[in-house]
């Protein structure tokens, strides 16, 4: 039976169907699905702290209405991403804990500090972007329930790189004081957003078996090349520069080539020591902890509501 299982799968996946919570699926894959899905809903939610960092100091209402709407659309996604993991039989509070222990990773790119009002532009213009560039494929990942999650999310992640951009420009074209704030975010985001597409391929550990079960669709490597030409001349539009000296158009290769990424500066955020890792975590943990009282409301009206049905 287990053979029949196997070779019904690997056939599924073949023909580009989408694997639903009620098939059968390797042990294998079932875990790595929950692993990349617990640790992107975690990035949703880890990652509304550094511009909420900027919701009270918003230069105008206008923005910060803007910049409201945004933060909560990054709590929504981390919950339909939390729901898709469920669907694969783990409980939200199972993950949480995982985050809270420090057992679960989220992006390293929410490790690093939000300096001035300009961060909150370069996050949406260079943070949203990349995070578009990689989950577009995500939209045809093999499994159903993600692959559905992705549609709306890069939508709104859509929405949000535009208003990046746009909050950019602004600063960009405006007094000399607003164009070097504009410039100095570019110039502390771009590594780091280089950073989010993982390790260069040779180092990545899950890429091989991810992309056989179509679960991820392209390496690493190349969505970061993707990123980096589709930035290159929006740059330019901005009127800022990009902090690469090496930073260069190809034509043999019909792409940008870019300088090296600092590794150890990657492997050692993710291990706990970036700039912000503490700070994101407790203040997590705190949030979590505020909010047990919501949570135990809550299961005490859907067990009250639950009877009066009954
Ligand atoms: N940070 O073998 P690989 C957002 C880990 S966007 C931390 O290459 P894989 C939107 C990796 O997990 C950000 N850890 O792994 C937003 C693995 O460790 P493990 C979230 C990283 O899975 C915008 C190890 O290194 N997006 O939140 C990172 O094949 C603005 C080896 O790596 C997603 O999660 C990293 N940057 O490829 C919100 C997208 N890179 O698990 C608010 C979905 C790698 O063995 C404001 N995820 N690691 O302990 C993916 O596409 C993949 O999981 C990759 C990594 C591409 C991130």
């Amino acid at each position: 039976a287990q053979a029949a299982h196997e070779a019904a799968f690997d056939a599924a996946v073949a023909a580009e169907e989408r694997i639903e919570p009620r098939d059968w699926m390797p042990d294998a894959y079932r875990a790595s699905l929950v692993r990349q899905i617990a640790q992107h809903a975690h990035s949703e939610i880890i990652g509304m702290q550094p511009e909420a960092n900027w919701i009270t100091r918003a230069p105008t209402l206008r923005r910060k209405a803007i910049l409201m709407a945004k933060v909560q659309d990054e709590a929504g996604h981390g919950l339909y991403l939390y729901s898709a993991a469920e669907t694969l039989g783990t409980s939200r509070d199972e993950l949480l804990d995982k985050l809270h222990a420090g057992r679960q990773k989220y992006s390293s790119i929410f490790n690093y500090p939000t300096l001035t009002w300009a961060d909150v532009g370069a996050i949406g213009w260079l943070v949203d972007g990349a995070a578009i560039t990689n989950q577009v494929p995500l939209c045809r990942c093999s499994y159903g329930p993600y692959a559905r999650a992705m549609v709306r999310i890069c939508k709104e992640e859509s929405f949000h790189q535009r208003q990046g951009y746009e909050s950019l420009l602004a600063l960009s074209k405006g007094t000399p004081e607003q164009h070097a704030m504009a410039q100095d975010a570019v110039d502390r985001w771009w590594w780091p957003s280089l950073m989010m597409f993982g390790p260069p391929d040779g180092e990545s550990a899950h890429s091989a078996q991810s992309m056989a079960w179509k679960i991820k669709r392209h390496s690493n490597d190349e969505l970061r090349q993707r990123f980096v030409d589709i930035c290159v001349p929006q740059a330019q539009a901005l009127g800022l520069t990009l902090p690469d000296p090496d930073l260069r158009w190809n034509e043999e290769r019909g792409h940008y080539d870019f300088g090296p990424i600092d590794w150890t500066e990657f492997w050692d955020v993710l291990k706990g020591n970036g700039p912000c890792n503490e700070q994101r975590l407790d203040r997590r943990r705190q949030a979590h902890e505020e909010g047990a009282w919501v949570r135990e409301a809550a299961a005490a009206y859907a067990a009250k509501h639950g009877e009066a049905r009954a």
